[in-house]
């Protein structure tokens, strides 16, 4: 096998890798996403002990326990672009060997959970509910550039198209499932579950309208009604088909819960969305 070149497997000087400035035994195989780099600290202020820290750009690392497990919390910054440097990242640090530039023999399966926040298309939703993506359609187009066929969920990907009417001139929404066991193991009655529609943009991208036109202005009123199985559209924000997206196609375990700050239906936003997230913090390491 040849071995990867340094343009495209970027490591620093120090032998960490380009954005996230990791080396192999700064991670756990426990790793906790937040969009915001200060959500971090709010995670690891529950450690037992904090091991390690670094910070590079947006991406915030720390390393450490809780109640005895091992824990890595990270900062992905915002939306899909982001998440596609994050996890690949992270899967060479577990996958590649930096030494030899070969992907290794014996490969790991990093546990994700993403701790985020979001905004509910549904009433029955309120701001300050807990929500777990059980399934995720991006239409950001981020996976489409790696060979996805045969991991998305085509009949999903259909039925949304259909549903919506989507035009082909933003590409094919991808659809993606959360891992089976890590959804068993946080499902709970506190816990809403439904589908989460990830954009590649937090304006036009949502439906939110400033001062230019959006591409449709109905997409949000037929997402909130689309349904596939037994599951809803339930909430929009920018990372979850990414991270299951790249989950799948690299053989990992992810699932996304979602702080919901505001309400989409009712123009509603939190007044104290850090209560949220704390209490979906307490939620996680509890459950991870
Ligand atoms: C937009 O404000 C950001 O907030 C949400 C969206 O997915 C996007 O990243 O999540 P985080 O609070 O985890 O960043």
């Amino acid at each position: 096998m040849s071995e990867i070149k340094a343009s495209e497997l970027v490591l620093n000087p120090d032998g960490s890798i380009y954005h996230l400035n990791l080396k192999p035994e700064h991670i756990a195989q426990n790793i906790i996403f937040v969009g915001d780099q200060f959500r971090v600290q709010e995670i690891s202020k529950h450690f037992d002990v904090i091991e390690f820290k670094t910070q590079k750009r947006e991406f915030v690392t720390h390393t450490g326990t809780y109640k005895g497990k091992r824990i890595s919390v990270i900062s992905t910054g915002i939306g899909p672009d982001n998440i596609d440097i994050v996890f690949n990242e992270l899967d060479a640090l577990v996958n590649i060997d930096f030494e030899t530039r070969q992907i290794k023999q014996e490969l790991t399966a990093l546990n994700i959970i993403r701790v985020g926040t979001s905004g509910s298309l549904q009433e029955h939703i309120p701001v300050g509910s807990l929500l777990m993506s059980v399934a995720a359609i991006g239409t950001d187009n981020m996976l489409r550039s790696y060979r996805s066929e045969g991991h998305t969920n085509l009949a999903m990907e259909d039925a949304f198209i259909q549903h919506t009417k989507w035009n082909a001139i933003k590409g094919r929404p991808y659809a993606i499932e959360a891992d089976q066991e890590l959804i068993a193991k946080f499902r709970s009655s506190e816990m809403h579950e439904g589908i989460t529609i990830t954009a590649g943009g937090f304006y036009g991208a949502q439906g939110r309208v400033l001062r230019i036109a959006v591409e449709d202005e109905m997409l949000n009123e037929k997402i909130d009604s689309f349904k596939f199985d037994t599951h809803k559209a339930t909430n929009l924000e920018m990372e979850t088909a990414a991270i299951y997206g790249l989950s799948k196609l690299l053989c990992h375990h992810s699932l996304s819960l979602n702080a919901i700050i505001a309400n989409r239906k009712n123009g509603t936003f939190s007044d104290n969305p850090y209560e949220t997230v704390e209490k979906l913090i307490i939620y996680t390491l509890d459950k991870i």
